[in-house]
C-alpha cells in the first residue's frame, strides 16, 4: 500500500497522537492497562484490579493473608487452610479456584511486602494540573460555581450546591459534573472518554481516574 495514500495518513497522524497522549499523561509500567497512579499492583499485570480484602493491594500481589506487611510462614499457614478451596484471599490470580499457581505467586514474593500499589494521587502533584489544564479561565480566577478549584485547594471543601451533589463538597462533585459531561462547562465533552477521544478540551480516562483515586483517598493535599 502506498504509505502516502490520504487514506493511510490520518490513521497514523491519530494513532500517533493518541499515544502521545497517553505517555505524556499516564504511565502504565506493568501494561496491564491501568495507569500506575491508580493500579493496586503497579508492577504486575492485573487488569482486573481485584483486592478481595480491600486494604489497596490487588490479590495479584498481595500474598499477605494476615495483613501485617510482610510475606511469611503465617500467611502460608492461612494459606494452606484455603487450599483447593475458592477463599477469595488466597486467590491471588482471580481464577476462582486456589491451587499450584497461588502458592508459586505466594512463593515468589514470600519474605516481601505486599505491592506495590498506587500511592493516592495528591492536590499538588496530579488533580491541580489536571483542572488548571481544563477547567481554566473558569475555576482558576473567575470562580463560577463559587469555586476555584483549579488553583484553590480549600476550595475543594465548600459544600457543592448543585443538586446533582447533593451533600458532597465541591471537590466530590467535580467527577458528577466531568462524568455528566456538563464539565468543562461548554466544551462539547460527553464525559465519556473513548468519545471524547478527539476533543482536548475533555478529559482523558487517566485523568478522571486521578480524579477519582484522589476523592477516594479523601481530597489529599
Ligand atoms: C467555561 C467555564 C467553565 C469551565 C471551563 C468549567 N466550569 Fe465548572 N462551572 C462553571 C459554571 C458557570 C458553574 C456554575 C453553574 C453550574 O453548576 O452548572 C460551574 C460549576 C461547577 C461545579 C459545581 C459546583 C457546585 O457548587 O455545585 C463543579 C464541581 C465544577 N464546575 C467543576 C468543574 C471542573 C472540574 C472543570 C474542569 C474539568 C470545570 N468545572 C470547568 C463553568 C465552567
Ligand atoms: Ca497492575
Ligand atoms: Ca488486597
Ligand atoms: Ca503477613
Ligand atoms: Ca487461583
Amino acid at each position: 500500500m502506498n504509505m502516502n495514500s490520504p487514506l493511510v495518513v490520518p490513521g497514523v497522524a491519530i494513532l500517533l497522537a493518541s499515544l502521545t497522549a497517553h505517555t505524556v499523561l499516564a504511565l502504565d509500567t506493568d501494561g496491564d492497562g491501568v495507569d500506575d497512579a491508580v493500579d493496586n499492583c503497579s508492577l504486575v499485570a492485573n487488569a482486573d484490579q481485584v483486592d478481595s480484602d480491600g486494604d489497596g493491594f490487588g490479590n495479584r500481589c498481595d500474598a499477605d493473608l494476615n495483613n501485617d506487611l510482610i510475606v511469611n510462614v503465617l500467611d502460608l499457614g492461612i494459606f494452606k487452610q484455603a487450599f483447593f478451596s475458592s477463599d477469595a484471599d488466597s486467590d491471588f490470580n482471580v481464577d476462582g479456584i486456589v491451587n499450584v499457581i497461588d502458592l508459586g505467586i505466594m512463593k515468589a514474593d514470600f519474605f516481601g511486602a505486599p505491592g506495590p500499589g498506587a500511592v493516592a494521587p495528591t492536590y499538588t502533584g496530579d488533580v491541580q494540573p489536571i483542572f488548571a489544564a481544563k477547567c481554566a479561565p473558569c475555576h482558576t480566577g473567575l470562580g463560577l460555581g463559587d469555586h476555584d478549584i483549579g488553583t484553590t485547594y480549600g476550595d475543594a471543601f465548600l459544600p457543592a450546591d448543585d443538586s446533582d451533589c447533593d451533600g458532597l463538597n465541591k471537590g466530590q462533585c467535580t467527577i458528577v459534573r466531568i462524568r455528566s459531561g456538563e464539565m468543562p462547562s461548554g466544551a462539547g465533552c460527553t464525559g465519556d472518554p473513548a468519545q471524547d477521544a478527539g476533543n482536548a478540551a475533555c478529559l482523558t480516562q487517566a485523568e478522571q481516574d486521578t480524579v477519582q483515586a484522589w476523592i477516594d483517598a479523601g481530597l489529599p493535599e
